[in-house]
């Protein structure tokens, strides 16, 4: 079966328990179901990955990049947390490995402190959703099954 990876950054984990005013009580397991759901309508499984470290988000990148060129995944949603705005290694890896990216964040960055503005990522993604609460998860996922469709 097709994968699609979906990649947490920083903190994340804490997602449901902590500042329920900006991130909402929908913890990160629950974001899980959200995206296993809507993959299975596409017939798509999820590897659903979470870490607090930089280095370990470029491996996972890295090894769904073969993945994608071997035609095994279509591509990744990306939520990197903090790292969006400080990563070049993030942004690097993207780029080097080739892998469709669509950026996510849970929280309208733009609408907060001027230090979330600026996206390492954004640069080498196919697209960002950004803003819509947890919802924007399976939405992303729908958008990476229709963009791989597309390039048939
Ligand atoms: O809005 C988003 O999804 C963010 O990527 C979340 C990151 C933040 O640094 C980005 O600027 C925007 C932070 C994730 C931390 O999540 C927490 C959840 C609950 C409690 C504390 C942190």
């Amino acid at each position: 079966m097709t994968t699609v990876l979906v990649l947490n950054g920083p903190n994340l984990n804490l997602l449901g328990t902590r500042k329920p005013e900006v991130y909402g009580r929908t913890t990160l397991s629950d974001v899980e179901a959200l995206c296993r759901a809507e993959a299975a309508e596409l017939g798509l499984t999820v590897e659903f990955r979470q870490s607090n470290h930089e280095g370990e988000l470029v491996d996972w990148i890295h090894e769904f990049g073969w993945e994608a060129k071997a035609g095994r995944c279509i591509g990744a949603v990306v939520n990197a947390g903090a790292y969006t705005h400080t990563s070049v290694a993030l942004h690097d890896a993207i780029e080097g490995i080739e892998l469709p990216v669509i950026e996510l964040h849970i929280s309208n960055v733009h609408r907060r402190e001027p230090f979330r503005h600026h996206s390492y990522i954004s640069p080498v993604a196919v697209g960002v959703v950004v803003g819509l609460g947890v919802q924007g998860y399976p939405l992303a996922i729908r958008a990476l099954s229709q963009l791989s469709r597309d390039a048939g």
